[in-house]
């Protein structure tokens, strides 16, 4: 047994070496310490004379974005690494394949996607990805039935449950996302632009009930098991390939909660477009482009759904057309909700995001940043009271008119 401990670049290189059928013996590796992230190591591991590479993610006992002083759970390597697994037999194309899971080490041994580029990099860019609706609805639509009541054995899921229960990273979710943005918390960092409408949240008792109504769903309505943190960070792209990492978060929870992650994500990009120029905006229409792969993806997302549910159903009882139709309108209100929730955090929660934080000029910083406040508020507020996804279109469009 290994005990605990973060590797060195060069005891990564050693580790990689103990993976079977990989690396030439002997041969150079070079090794580079990547992680970005907020939490954990990420190695990239090289061999020059071949191509190969492979990367090590470990987990450290802390959240690295914050230092020692917030101590985290080992385990949540374990429950990356086996939601990537569940995922992987259900979207083999859409993941990362996992060589190897160390338990002592908090370690996973996964496939190198340095051809790819972090999603938030590439909606930064301007880039398009003409495949990323198809691929993202089609990981939801199954990764979500298939490990739900509606498409799994019954008895199993309540195991699964227990095998995802995940408290220390649904905590972060739950103080992050449902309680610090709605109240004076030390881990807010406020822009101080936006104070006064970041105060009058505090006080709006139409949004605070709206949002402990969201946060019970989090808390209890164990529908799916989720990815649990599905922003653009955590998506690798190309034009023609998708795959979506880092599932620590993972645990069983609203189907919505990941599909909001999704579409706040891409509605922060088209808040932060308010630092691209007049003239540029006009001639690239991006914002068409985001709020357009929004729609395409409920719309791949729901047919998907339905078609998986009409052939492969396992409850009866759920059988009935009306039931699918009552099924999908709560994903979608709850889906809306979450997309509020979760760009109302960016805003001036911890962990904020780079699309808005990196545009150069404050002014047009301060714009996006009232503008992501108008999109989530608004989303929040219509949450259950959502017909179609237009709903969220039409919100977003109207939040960058006034
Ligand atoms: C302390 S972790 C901060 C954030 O990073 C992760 O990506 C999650 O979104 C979390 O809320
Ligand atoms: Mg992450």
């Amino acid at each position: 047994m290994t005990t605990y401990h973060a590797l060195t670049e060069a005891e990564a290189v050693a580790y990689a070496r103990t993976i079977p059928d990989l690396f030439t013996a002997g041969s150079e590796l070079s090794s580079h310490e990547i992680g970005d992230g907020n939490l954990n190591l990420v190695f990239h591991i090289s061999e020059a004379s071949t191509g190969k590479s492979i990367i090590l993610k470990q987990a450290l006992p802390y959240a690295k974005v914050v230092g020692e002083s917030w101590p985290l759970t080992l385990d949540r390597a374990r429950i990356e690494s086996e939601a990537l697994q569940i995922q992987e037999s259900l979207c083999p194309d859409l993941v990362p394949h996992v060589y190897t899971y160390d338990k002592d080490l908090a370690l996973t041994v996964m496939q190198d996607l340095s051809d790819h580029v972090i999603m938030r990099k590439g909606l930064m860019d301007g880039n398009r990805y003409p495949l990323f609706a198809q691929h993202i609805g089609r990981f939801i639509a199954h990764t979500l039935f298939y490990t739900s009541d509606l498409g799994m054995n019954q008895q199993e899921k309540k195991l699964r449950v227990k095998q995802f229960i995940n408290p220390e990273l649904c905590k972060i979710t739950e103080d992050l996302i449902f309680d610090d943005p709605y109240r004076d918390a030390e881990t807010n960092d406020i822009p101080p632009a936006v104070r006064s409408e970041v105060e009058a949240l505090w006080v709006d008792k139409e949004l605070l009930l709206e949002v402990a109504i969201l946060r019970s769903g989090f808390l209890t309505k164990a529908q799916a098991l989720l990815h649990g943190d599905l922003h653009t960070g955590s998506i690798f792209i190309t034009e023609d390939s998708t795959k979506v990492i880092d599932p620590e978060f993972a645990y069983y929870g609203p189907m919505g909660f990941d599909i909001g992650a999704v579409f706040a994500n891409l509605l922060l990009n088209y808040a932060a477009q308010e630092g691209w120029s007049q003239d540029q905006l006009a001639r690239d229409d991006y914002r068409g482009y985001l709020l357009g792969t929004i729609r395409d993806i409920w719309h791949t997302f729901s047919g998907e759904f339905r078609s998986i549910w009409s052939l492969y159903g396992v409850d009866r009882v759920f059988a009935g057309e009306n039931y699918q139709e009552w099924y999908l309108e709560q994903v979608l209100r709850d889906a809306i909700g979450y997309t509020g929730c979760k760009m109302v955090r960016r805003v001036h929660g911890l962990a904020q995001v780079a699309d808005i934080n990196k545009l150069e000029d404050e002014a047009a910083k301060d714009r996006a940043r009232r503008i992501a406040l108008r999109i989530g508020t608004a989303l929040i507020k219509h949450n259950r009271q959502a017909q179609s996804i237009n709903d969220l279109l039409e919100i977003a469009a109207e939040a960058i008119e006034q």
